[in-house]
């Protein structure tokens, strides 16, 4: 079996979690936030067997778009002299970041 954690963006999370569950994934969904833009983005979870995990990757491809996104990024002006400056940054966020992890052991009480 293996753990799929996929952090994706809230515009994909709703129809990538009906999707998923339409083809027979359990899911669970955590409100989670990321380090870098400090806003919100979504995790899934799904726990599922070996030989179906890459059916759940293609789903998750197939509906997770990457964006572009404007980040504003503090930069030290001067070294010493304390001062902070922003300047706005476009970054592309997603599609999706997935990890698959080999799951040991998996039980249900
Ligand atoms: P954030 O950390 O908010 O990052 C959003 C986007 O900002 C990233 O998109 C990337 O394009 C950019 N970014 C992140 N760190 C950066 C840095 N130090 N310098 C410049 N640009 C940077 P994605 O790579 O698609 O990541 C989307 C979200 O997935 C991330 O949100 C984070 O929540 C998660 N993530 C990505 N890689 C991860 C990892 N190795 N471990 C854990 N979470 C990860």
């Amino acid at each position: 079996m293996k753990l799929i954690i996929a952090i994706v963006q809230d515009e994909d999370a709703s129809r990538l979690i009906s999707e998923l569950m339409n083809d027979g994934f359990s899911v669970t969904k955590l409100a989670t936030t990321g380090g870098f833009l400090k806003s919100g983005n979504t995790t899934l979870l799904a726990g599922v067997e070996e030989n179906r995990y890459k059916d759940c990757l293609a789903i998750i491809e197939k509906v997770c778009k990457s964006r572009k996104q404007i980040a504003t990024s503090p930069v030290t002006m001067g070294g010493s002299s304390g001062m902070y400056a922003s300047y706005p940054i476009e970054v592309t966020v997603g599609g999706a970041t997935v990890f698959v992890l080999t799951v040991d052991q998996f039980v249900k009480y």
